[in-house]
Order: C-alpha cells, then structure tokens, then sequence
C-alpha cells in the first residue's frame, strides 16, 4: 500500500477521476474555443493536472487559493463545478463570476478560490493578506498560491516569500514549473536550475516534487506542506516540475520546443499513471476506469449544454458587483 500513500480505493479513485475532469475539461474548451463559442483567448492546463489535484485534495472551503492566468484547473480541483466554471468561460449570467470574469479570472470565495489573478506574480502578493488575517484571526486556514516559474523573476515573487517567512504565515507556495514563460525557457532567464533552491535566501523550507505524479504531490502537499502551515511552521515552497502540453495560450504554435520533448513528457501523463498503477495493484480494472471516464463525458456534455443554454451576462450588469 506504500506506493499508494496509504489512500483508500475510494480516494484513489475518486483523484483519478478529478485529473480526467481537469483533462477532458480542456479538450472540451479547445474545440469549442476553435469553433468560435468562447469569447477571448484560454490558456489551458492539459498536463499540470496532478498538481492542482494533489494540493486541493487536502483544502476545505475556508483554504482558500489564488490562482493565475492558467486557472480553470485549479478551479475545477478546488470544487469549482464544471457548469459554472464552462459558462463562465462562455460568458454567461451562470457563471461563476456570473460572466464578468471569463476565463482568466475564475474563482468562486464560497469554495476559497479568489478570482484568478491574470497579472504574472500577481497572486503572490494577494496570498500574504489571506495568510495575514487567518495568523491574526489565529485560525487553522492554510491559504495556498499557484504560480508558474515565470513569477519567480518578478518582485513580487521575492517581497512575499521573504514576508510571509518574517510574519511565520501558513501560506503554501506551489510554483507549477512547466519549463516555460510563454516561449522563454526558465533556464535563459535564471542560473539558478531549481526555483525551490531560491527559497533558502528567505529561510523557507522548499520541496522539489514530481509534478507529474498526482500521489508524490498529495503527499508533499498535505501529508507534508499544508499540514505544517496549518500547524503554523510558516511558509514552504513546493516547487512541481511539470509540463503543460499545448501553447502558451492559443495563438501559441510552439515553435521553441522540440516534438521530442514533448512526447517524453506526455510518457510521464499523469492520467495513465495512475490508471496503470491501480490496475497493476488489483485496485482497479479497464471497466471501472471506463465507467469513470463515461461519467466524466456525462459530466462534461451537461456543463457545455448548461453554458449554451444560459443567457448573456448583460451589459447593464457591468458595475453590478464592483468594489473600490
Ligand atoms: C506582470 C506581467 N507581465 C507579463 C505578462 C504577460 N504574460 C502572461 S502569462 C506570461 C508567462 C507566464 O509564465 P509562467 O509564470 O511560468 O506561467 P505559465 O504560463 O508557465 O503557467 C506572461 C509573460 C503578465 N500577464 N503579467
């Protein structure tokens, strides 16, 4: 059972399940996207799925996230539905950010995700306030922040860590290090290889994790990092290695990345891992993970037919909802 992390089938199931939503959900998103039904541009999140899976697992509604411009997994993982998070991408009155925010900036305050931050290391500095109050309000939340590699060369990235080290705040760092900003690789722009290496110049204790491995990051990230947040150790720094398996957002053809690199990548799919893993254990068979995957379609036709079917978010509505 150690490969497992002690997990239960049902659990084990159950995060498989949630990295299918997450994949097919963006699938789902790319075609409708192309076929003209979804305003805007998307980035997507097809290959991170085991992070935003493995972290959310262990957050309750009052743990709240902040999110960047890749966030509709983080979403989905956080317990977002896939209804409301689809018409929200439509545009629609459903939506979660009843169609003000569209695709960069989902969230949801009653499930603890803040509306996405789309401003890269922008989150960085939104998650200290989360971690501040729940310190000062002396409760046991744990606020975790997404980012990618990118927001580890802007201040903001610095100014937080360095505060939330000083102030022993119970904010989790998760940095999805998918190689690359946009199309500038990570190791142009840093001589430092490990982003979780940067974290000891502001004292914070940091974990390199396999971003690929939905269990590796359940483990460091509840069973490790949030558990010692909440138990109010201070910040940590989880830096996952992942890889996201299409452009940066949609206009992106991919040019500065070879078709080599990618097909090792997709080697370490997440989905398939664990899918084989529980076979290969006697947890599970092909019928189950089918039946699954019938459901996670189920799931997915009715979230698209409820954002076609919902009406406009309507103009007038515009500064309905704005706070100064
Ligand atoms: C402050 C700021 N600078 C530039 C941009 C434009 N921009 C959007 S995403 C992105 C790349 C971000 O890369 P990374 O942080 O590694 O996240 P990833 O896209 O890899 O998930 C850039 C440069 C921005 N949104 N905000």
């Amino acid at each position: 059972m150690n490969e497992f992390n002690g997990l239960d089938s049902d659990k084990l199931h159950s995060l498989y399940r949630r990295l299918l939503l997450l994949r097919r959900f963006e699938e789902r998103v790319y075609t409708n996207f192309l076929q003209g039904e979804i305003p805007g541009t998307v980035h997507q999140y097809n290959g991170q799925e085991a992070v935003a899976v493995g972290i959310c697992d262990h957050l309750r509604p009052i743990d709240w996230i902040t999110s960047t411009h890749r966030p509709h997994g983080h979403a989905l993982a956080k317990g977002i539905s896939a209804r409301r998070v689809m018409a929200e991408l439509y545009g629609k009155v459903t939506g979660c950010c009843n169609g003000k925010g569209g695709s960069m900036h989902v969230g949801d305050p009653s499930v603890g995700m803040l509306p996405a931050i789309a401003i890269v290391g922008g989150g960085n500095s939104v998650v200290i306030g989360l971690g501040l109050a729940y310190k000062l309000r002396r409760t046991d939340q744990v606020a975790v922040c997404f980012f990618g590699e990118g927001a580890t060369n802007e201040g903001a990235f610095h100014e937080s860590m360095n505060f939330a080290a000083v102030q022993r705040l119970p904010v989790v760092f998760v940095c999805e290090n998918n190689l690359y900003g946009a199309s500038t690789p990570y190791h142009q722009v840093s001589l430092v290889s490990d982003v979780a290496a940067r974290a000891c110049a502001y004292g914070v204790a940091s974990q390199i994790v396999d971003g690929m491995d939905v269990l590796a990051v359940h483990k460091a990230g509840g069973g490790e990092a949030i558990a010692l947040a909440r138990a109010g150790r201070g910040p940590i720094l989880l830096e996952c290695k992942t890889y996201r398996y299409i452009g940066h957002s949609r206009s992106d053809a991919r040019g500065y990345r070879t078709k080599d690199e990618e097909a090792e990548w997709k080697q370490k799919d997440p989905i398939p891992r664990l899918g084989n893993a529980l076979i290969a254990a006697g947890l599970s068979d092909e019928a189950t993970l089918a039946r699954i995957a019938q459901s996670v379609e189920a799931e997915l036709d009715d979230a698209v037919e409820f954002a076609r079917a919902s009406p406009d978010a309507a103009p007038e509505q515009a500064l309905e909802d704005v706070y100064a």
